[in-house]
């Protein structure tokens, strides 16, 4: 099989690609390891940068966003059960969606296979090759037949634990990451959400943060051991420590059904550069931003815009400058991301190793964000999203 642009992975980024690719008439294969029901209902991310929102209306995969997602023009960060509202509407003019990321996959599959998109699901053993000659091609396995997929472009979208990034040769990517002290404990509740906006505790017991996935759907995290025990932690046991980490005068959960739950690393992770050859890193593949800037599924965003455009220009004009532009233009909106997430994550979190030093100075930091309207917009400028295209 042939096609222009194999893609790897049908997360939100291979999906989003495939989508933008094909507005532009080029071709695409995406290749997903798992399930078309698996991948429609994970429970990841859920919060949606100004952008990026645009981004998926201007394609037309975003009619269902504007109809079920909630529009947030602030949030509420909670610090020793005093509340501070930063204004995003009033400091940038713009707001956050909250809609989830499980939704928008499906929104973008739907779409894909309404223009008779090819997506292969169940595909086992990827393999990529060829991708430092001008003939790279991808190897996998489905419905127990070998097949061979030809293509002038390798996207490696495949997350994190894919195999893309690992089949670059030693010594091309340098690797920056730091892991932190502490995971978060997510559930997923079938009860109203207690507050209209997000809000961020910063509590000394460790960080919570009360989202939403709809009127009648709460999620909830709350900062513990990297390495925590999931079965440890009765629903009783969570609701009681959300209570107390959320608390402040007036105000109360409303507790219910717990629907899902589980633990997750937080880390920051890039590689250096997004590309090797034909292949470009994408999303996850690429880069990893602990939750507490709400900038994963944004940035993986972001990487699809940039490549679609540079995509678009060779295909087109026969014109790499995007294409080797690439890595180095995605970067520079990636590290201001990476800054951001790491900055709300050493802000909100408690760190065991923090001296009272330590201590007295994130206060200061808090108290500085509180009293200054230039760093509460700097905030809002970030949380809403940068522009996608730097
Ligand atoms: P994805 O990981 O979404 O997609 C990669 C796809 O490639 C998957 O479908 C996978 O099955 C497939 N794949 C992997 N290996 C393959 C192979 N060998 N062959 C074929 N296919 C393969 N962000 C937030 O902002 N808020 C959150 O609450 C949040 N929660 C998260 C929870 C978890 C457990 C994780 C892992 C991430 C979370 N994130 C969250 C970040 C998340 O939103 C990611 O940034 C986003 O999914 C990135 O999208 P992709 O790059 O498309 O990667
Ligand atoms: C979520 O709703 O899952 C969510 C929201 C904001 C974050 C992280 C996760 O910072």
């Amino acid at each position: 099989m042939r096609t222009q642009i194999g893609i790897v992975g049908a997360g939100p980024a291979g999906l989003l690609l495939s989508h933008l690719l094909h507005l532009n008439g080029i071709d695409s294969v995406v290749l997903e390891a798992r399930s078309r029901e698996y991948v429609e209902n994970r429970i990841r991310a859920g919060v949606l940068e100004y952008p990026v929102q645009h981004l998926l209306i201007d394609s037309n995969v975003g009619a269902r966003m504007q109809a079920e997602g909630l529009p947030h023009n602030g949030i509420k960060l909670r610090v020793e059960g005093q509340d501070h509202r930063i204004d995003f509407k009033a400091l940038t003019g713009k707001h956050v969606m909250v809609y989830s990321q499980h939704n928008v996959v499906q929104d973008l599959i739907a779409a894909r296979l309404a223009a008779e998109g090819h997506i292969v699901f169940e595909a086992a053993n990827v393999s990529v090759h060829g991708f430092q000659s001008d003939a790279p091609y991808i190897l996998y396995e489905h419905d127990g037949c070998q097949h061979r997929l030809d293509c002038a472009i390798i996207a490696g979208c495949d997350g994190y634990h894919g195999v893309c990034r690992d089949s670059i040769p030693a010594g091309v990517l340098r690797v920056f990451e730091r892991d932190y002290p502490f995971g978060w404990l997510g559930i997923l509740a079938d009860t109203p959400p207690a507050s209209e906006e997000l809000i961020y505790s910063s509590h000394s017991r460790g960080f919570a943060l009360l989202s939403m996935r709809s009127p009648t759907v709460s999620r909830l995290y709350l900062q513990c051991a990297p390495d925590e025990d999931i079965e440890t932690w009765s629903d009783d046991r969570i609701w009681a420590e959300l209570q107390t980490r959320l608390s402040r005068e007036g105000f109360a959960l409303t507790e219910g059904a717990i629907t899902q739950k589980g633990v997750t690393q937080m880390r920051s992770f890039v590689v250096e550069p997004m590309q090797c050859g034909r292949l470009f890193l994408l999303g996850d593949a690429a880069h990893i931003v602990p939750p507490t800037g709400a900038k994963g599924l944004n940035l993986a965003a972001a990487d699809v815009a940039v490549l679609t455009r540079a995509l678009v220009a060779w295909l087109r004009h026969g014109n790499t400058d995007g294409l080797n532009a690439y890595s180095e233009t995605v970067l520079r909106r990636v590290w201001k991301a990476q800054r951001f997430s790491w900055w709300m994550t050493s802000l909100l979190h408690r760190f065991a190793s923090h001296t009272p030093f330590e201590h007295r100075v994130q206060r200061a930091e808090l108290d500085f964000l509180f009293s200054s309207s230039s760093a509460s917009t700097a905030l809002a400028e970030n949380y809403v999203g940068l522009p996608l295209v730097v």
